[in-house]
């Protein structure tokens, strides 16, 4: 297992990067880290992160930002205070409670492949998913029955890459969130070299050629730069959708999700109301905003940004309302994750369950069917902290409004129709 390295702290150096990208990126959280930008591949270190007021517990990203054309994963977790419900149950939303939560059926996907692409590898991922999908009454799957498949982003079954603990828990909760919303999905891992571009890429197109009908990504860039249009052409998979985390440093474009050829998934903060219905606001750590660089889709059609706008679609992410996941490997078993790398996965197994998945070639279905009852649309909430002097001027780029807005789309699923396509 690698060895976590000391986070060195660089909010200024960082900062003055990604303003000269981007001019209104910055993290909603106080600090930034970064191990040494010219060896991503040791990028394991984490940020401790005070939880915002109102949040309970310390939530760490499980891995940093790294500069382009490198991707980190999108996935934070909370390292204290996870103990389980008093019935002894995993804290964090279950299995059951996302497909109460987005209306989902219990069953579906069977004969469909759910890829995941994550880099690096993870020694414990087939015992963690089978405890995982123990706990929540899914069936099993195997690498023995055939069920679940992992390889390398060659698509062979060895050499797989070298483990690393923060992407390790990244595939944990890709694989458990998509047996949570899919449950008789077929499971495809492919695990990249590293966390290049070129190697990420290069595994969604092996996850493709193997099979799967669906791909879920859930890392990205920390800003957009110039030459990420030269690996767009990994994600354009027509009839396949490819689905993207759109990122945890707030009100900022990440890639591969500002891509025209991916569903782009922000975040929610979820909550179940004492009557049991549930409601969502705007995570304030999701990606959002307008591309610098990819042209607008024509399927898109808000007023404000004459770029491709991030994001599509949405689900929870937000580590304080966070998901169970079971991982040993880089945890001691049951912990609570979120970042939008909990919603991409839980979006992909949607689009695996409306079996119309080989109609689709971009992340229009949600623009194509926003009519109304199909999405929870997620009207409060922004992802640009109050204390910022620089903001989108409260305008859908940044903030939870009727109708679309860029931190969750078009809403979150309430059944699978919203991304059906025909
Ligand atoms: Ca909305």
């Amino acid at each position: 297992m690698r060895t976590r390295t000391t986070a060195i702290w660089l909010p200024v150096v960082v900062a003055a990067a990604l303003t000269a990208v981007v001019p209104f990126a910055y993290r909603t959280t106080t600090s930034w880290a970064e191990t040494t930008p010219t060896d991503p591949a040791t990028a394991t270190g984490v940020a401790e992160t005070a939880a915002p007021a109102g949040e309970t517990g310390t939530f760490v990203d499980a891995c940093p930002p790294v500069a382009p054309p490198h991707a980190s994963c999108f996935a934070r977790y909370q390292v204290s205070g996870v103990e389980p419900l008093a019935d002894g149950t995993p804290a964090g939303f279950g299995a059951a409670d996302l497909r109460s939560a987005y209306d989902l059926p219990a069953t579906g996907g069977s004969g469909h492949v759910v890829a995941v692409v994550d880099a690096y590898s993870n020694p414990n991922v087939e015992t963690d998913l089978a405890a995982y999908r123990a706990q929540y009454g899914l069936p099993e799957c195997t690498t023995a029955s055939g069920c679940l498949r992992i390889v390398n982003q060659d698509g062979e079954a060895s050499p797989l890459p070298e483990p690393d603990a923060g992407w390790a828990l990244e595939i944990s909760l890709d694989l458990d969130m998509v047996s949570a919303t899919c449950p008789q999905c077929q499971l495809l891992l492919v695990e990249a070299n590293s966390s290049s571009l070129e190697d990420l890429g290069t595994a969604v197109a092996t996850a493709v050629s193997l099979g799967a009908d669906v791909v879920s990504n859930s890392y990205g860039t920390s800003v957009e730069f110039a030459e990420e249009v030269d690996y767009e052409h990994y994600y354009n998979q027509p009839g396949h959708p490819i689905v993207v985390s759109a990122g945890d440093l707030g009100y900022s474009v990440s890639f591969p999700a500002v891509s025209r050829y991916v569903t782009a998934v922000g975040g929610t903060s979820l909550t179940r109301e004492a009557d049991g219905a549930w409601s969502e606001s705007v995570w304030s750590g999701t990606g959002s905003g307008c591309s610098a660089y990819i042209p607008k889709p024509e399927w898109q059609t808000d007023e404000n940004c004459p770029m491709r706008m991030v994001g599509d679609i949405a689900a929870v992410a937000d580590p304080a309302t966070g998901v169970a996941v079971y991982d040993t490997f880089s945890q001691s078993g049951w912990t609570i994750v979120g970042g939008t790398s909990a919603a991409a996965p839980i979006i992909a197994g949607v689009y695996a369950l409306t079996g119309t998945a080989s109609k689709v070639n971009d992340g229009s279905p949600p623009w194509r069917n926003r009519a109304a009852g199909l999405f929870r649309d997620v009207t409060t909430g922004t992802n640009v902290p109050s204390a910022f002097a620089v903001t989108c001027g409260n305008d859908y780029l940044c903030t939870g409004v009727v109708g679309y807005d860029g931190p969750t789309g078009w809403g979150t699923p309430q059944g699978v129709g919203g991304l059906a396509a025909s």
